[in-house]
């Protein structure tokens, strides 16, 4: 377990003239769930996510329907299908629930299509065009790791609540934000040696480059062990740490997840507030569960990361861990799996000054997912 904290920077840093692939941001993740109507109402009412779009039987779609949710810049699309067969029963009966699409927002569709595809992308979609009396999407789309998919999602000045074909959704009753601001990073999980393959596909297909501090050195506790990579657009907005299994005394975390989503996909989407605690505390007393950490975390803490503003007791409280590199501090803190296949959760995160991802807390955390992994007899 390294502990060494060096300073985060892109290895290179790519002129924004040079970037062949500019991304303005997420636009949206998207799962394809078994009941979008009662997932919908799980973020909106537990995680306070806002109703913004629906469509389906009503708006003349036939064969699936899509919520769109949203808090601060995040986005999220639940979608389920009303058919049998086809590819999102497919994708659900394969992995449960999942994140199916990681739609990055960019100027130009055709252009990303163009540019990641002659870098060898492999096509999901062509870019083809959407039109209502709010304006026009340009939407393309390619594969990424396992069924995963990145779609490029163009705007312009589009005016409607999503997208054609969408159209307002107004449920009965809305429950208050949580303080959820913006996408921090999503981390993908790949098989066994595979994590230096799809870094290279960031490189090489979409123009990312690795963030330097958090190098491939494995992590490892004295049961388990990964090994991860963060890979970075040129702007820095996007970061996608890559996960693989690595070889250990018991089952990695990354071998379970890909066990029971029979594949890679994506393991953690970390969402940003800057309020970690108000933020926590809405989230728990509505019932989202958190990764406990032994109280003896804490008895060290302050001799680890110096001086920090918030109180140190509602962080222990609520198990919130803390990090320090050169650049600053963070906290963040880990909620239990929100599927019943030991699969996707969330991490919650509050960077002040720091921009890594939290090396210093890799023990604790992991040992207290050992323990998970413990209670579901899949350790071993
Ligand atoms: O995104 C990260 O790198 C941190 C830590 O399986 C982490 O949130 C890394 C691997 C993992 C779980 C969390
Ligand atoms: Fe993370």
């Amino acid at each position: 377990m390294s502990k060494d904290n060096s300073s985060l920077q892109l290895e290179k840093v790519i002129p924004e003239a040079e970037d062949f692939l500019p991304i303005l941001g997420t636009d949206f993740v998207e799962l394809y769930v078994g009941n979008a109507k009662q997932a919908a109402y799980y973020y909106q009412h537990a995680w306070g996510f806002q109703p913004v779009a629906y469509s389906g039987l009503e708006t003349g779609r036939k064969d699936s329907v899509s919520y769109v949710l949203q808090q601060g810049k995040i986005r999220i699309v639940l979608t389920s299908p009303l058919e049998p067969s086809g590819e999102i029963n497919a994708h659900i009966d394969k992995h449960g629930d999942g994140v199916k699409f990681v739609a990055l927002w960019v100027d130009d569709a055709k252009k990303s299509y163009e540019e990641t595809t002659k870098r060898g992308a492999e096509s999901y979609v062509e870019p083809y065009e959407l039109e209502d009396e709010h304006g026009k999407v340009v939407i393309s789309g390619i594969h990424t790791y396992g069924e995963t998919v990145h779609l490029f999602i163009e705007r312009g000045d589009y005016q409607g609540a999503f997208m054609p074909g969408y159209r307002t959704y107004a449920p009965l009753a809305k429950s208050p934000e949580t303080g959820l601001k913006y996408i921090d990073h999503m981390v993908g999980n790949v098989g066994w040696d595979e994590m230096n393959r799809w870094c290279e596909f960031y490189a090489k297909v979409m123009g990312f480059a690795q963030m330097v501090s958090f190098d491939d050195k494995d992590i490892s506790t004295d049961y388990t062990a990964l090994m991860s990579k963060v890979m970075s657009n040129g702007n820095g907005r996007i970061k996608f740490p890559i996960n693989e299994p690595a070889e250990g005394k018991k089952k990695s975390q990354i071998e379970e997840y890909i066990d029971f989503y029979n594949g890679a996909g994506v393991q953690h989407i970390a969402l940003a507030t800057d309020n970690i605690i108000e933020t926590v505390t809405a989230l728990r007393d509505r019932g989202v569960e958190f990764l406990y950490v032994p109280e003896t975390y804490y008895d060290d803490l302050l001799d680890r990361v110096g001086e920090i503003d918030e109180d140190l007791e509602p962080l222990k409280e609520l198990g919130v861990l803390v990090d320090r590199d050169d650049e600053g501090y963070l906290l963040q803190i880990f909620t239990k799996p929100v599927l019943d296949r030991p699969t996707m959760f969330f991490e919650i995160i509050q960077r002040k000054g720091a921009q890594s991802f939290g090396k210093g807390n890799f023990k604790a955390l992991f040992e207290a997912i050992e323990r998970e992994q413990d209670l579901r007899g899949t350790l071993n």
